[in-house]
């Protein structure tokens, strides 16, 4: 048996790989690791056509400890080939883990940024990579940056967006100013080696709001990420209007809050912002995004949908951690963002039902779709009218048990308000979507645009992964059935016309039993 290393490795790392494939509630068409830790999106990027996916990785069991970096590869974002591990920390500035980071290419030189840590804080590290991506030699002048800015008492800093502007690179490092806000520190380099400091792009303000608000900017900002979202790159004129977008994740004292994003205009050394908005209203079940462009010219955004439960539970499970189906993101002409998950994972729909168009009203009762699954794509055109409440209830268990004995439900709700033309609310009511009195259930919610009443629903659900996007707008969240629920059901306050309803079985993604170390 392998030597237990930590409080919590308390599975055998024999025994890791079953166990997690063993879990009814582990995703089995979104990407999650072999079994072990899963945390952030790294180094998402197309590289001669292959998609490459780096992630927070620890295949000593499901806890976050000594992390390194995962690496899958795909030719089409759908499926995914487990690769060799890609960074691992060894004696010197990463000793104690490969902490989140960017690929770039450097003049046909695959090259990651991402911060070693060592004696508990982190720097920035470079690693190359072999043309296949496949093996990495991390710099002997690591870490690249020595210290953080001197005479500024930051809260943390690490994370890294990194891009090419001009002759020069420049670098985003996250960071947070005690009794300030999160920041992101700015750096130029000519050869991603030698890097001079800039100054804050931005600074966030703290006491801005109170730390339960869902748009709180926190004390730290982590896992930053600047890009145009449009036409045009980074330092130029945007030929269309288009906002440039400073992406980060809200973190205070060890609590990741959420990410969140402010759009505004990059330019010289400074980031000037015109409005904050949510990235996903399910807070940090989509945690510490990353976004590249790929060859076609996309934003492709993965996120870290953490946990809702225990560590022990995770610990148990043998397996935490699940990436987000890539999702593209475009802006909106609103001036904010809308996501949607990539074309691509429609290869995965199974089985197709559907159901002609109808009215549904309080009068009605709950429809029966005659559809189930814990597997699946369901996509509808709705029409609510002023006041109307549509729940999409998912996972039901109340199918076929006694009446009066407990069952779960997780519902999904859109509501339109009954006195504006245009408003709605989108919610993901988890109250009872377990019987397990120690998951996270907390409302999940938020406004959604709903011009004349009109709603372009998509859930996606994969077991105890659950993305939803109305209008554009992205809910994402994990739910813990205990009832092994696989009912769908339809049911309405006031009136609300489904114009189009569609439905697929998700096929799974991994085949056979993966290895830990691949
Ligand atoms: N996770 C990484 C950090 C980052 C955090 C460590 C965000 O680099 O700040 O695993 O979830």
């Amino acid at each position: 048996m392998t030597e237990l290393t930590h409080p919590l490795a308390t599975v055998p790392r024999d025994e890791l790989v079953a166990r997690a494939e063993a879990d009814p509630l582990r995703p089995r068409f979104h990407f999650v690791s072999p079994a072990g830790w899963l945390n952030d999106p790294n180094g998402v990027s197309q590289w001669n056509g292959t998609y490459h996916l780096f992630y927070q990785y620890n295949p000593e069991g499901a806890f976050h400890h000594r992390i390194q970096w995962g690496h899958a590869t795909s030719t089409d974002l759908v499926t995914w080939t487990d690769q060799p591990v890609a960074l691992e920390p060894s004696a010197g500035p990463d000793a104690e883990g490969c902490w989140s980071g960017v690929l770039v290419n450097d003049g046909g030189t695959p090259t990651l940024v991402y911060s070693g840590r060592f004696d508990g804080r982190e720097l920035p590290c470079v690693a190359v990579g072999s043309p296949d991506l496949l093996s990495w030699t991390k710099d002997p002048g690591n870490p690249v940056i020595a210290a953080p800015p001197v005479g500024v008492d930051i809260t943390a800093y690490r994370d890294h967006c990194v891009w090419r502007e001009g002759a020069m690179w420049r670098q985003l490092v996250g960071s947070g100013i005690r009794g300030r806000g999160g920041t992101a520190f700015l750096y130029e380099s000519p050869d991603l080696r030698r890097w001079d400091y800039i100054g804050p792009l931005f600074i966030g303000d703290a006491s801005h709001g109170d730390p339960a608000d869902n748009d709180w900017t926190g004390t730290m900002w982590e896992c930053v990420d600047l890009f145009r979202a449009g036409q045009g790159s980074l330092g130029s004129a945007p030929p269309d209007g288009s906002p440039d977008v400073l992406v980060f994740s809200a973190w205070d004292d060890g609590d990741t809050h959420h990410p969140l994003y402010w759009t505004g205009r990059y330019a010289g050394d400074t980031f000037e912002p015109a409005a904050l908005h949510r990235l996903d209203y399910g807070g940090r079940f989509f945690y510490a995004p990353q976004s590249f462009q790929d060859e076609s010219g996309r934003r492709v955004m993965f996120g870290w949908m953490q946990e809702g439960r225990s560590d022990a539970a995770m610990v148990e499970a043998g397996w935490s951690g699940v990436m987000s189906l890539p999702r593209i993101v475009t802006p909106a002409d609103d001036g904010s963002l809308r996501f949607a998950p990539v074309p691509e994972i429609k290869t995965l729909r199974r089985d197709h039902a559907g159901l002609p168009g109808q009215v549904l009203t309080g009068a009605s009762g709950p429809l029966e779709l005659g559809l189930s699954g814990t597997q699946l794509d369901l996509e509808l055109d709705l029409h609510l009218t002023p006041g109307a409440r549509l729940r999409l209830g998912v996972l039901g268990s109340a199918n076929g048990r006694p009446s009066g004995s407990p069952n779960e439900e997780t519902v999904i709700e859109l509501c339109r308000a009954a006195d504006t033309g245009n408003d709605g609310t989108l919610r993901l009511d988890r109250t009872r979507s377990s019987l397990d009195p120690t998951v996270d259930v907390e409302d999940k919610s938020g406004p959604v645009p709903m011009p004349e009443g009109r709603v372009h629903l998509r859930v996606i659900l994969d077991r105890s992964a659950v993305e939803i996007f109305a209008n554009g707008i992205a809910l994402t969240a994990r739910v813990y059935p205990t009832l092994g629920g696989d009912h769908v059901t339809l049911a309405a306050d006031g009136t609300a016309r489904i114009v189009a309803l569609d439905a697929w079985t998700m096929a799974e993604i991994h085949e056979g039993t993966r290895p830990l170390f691949p």
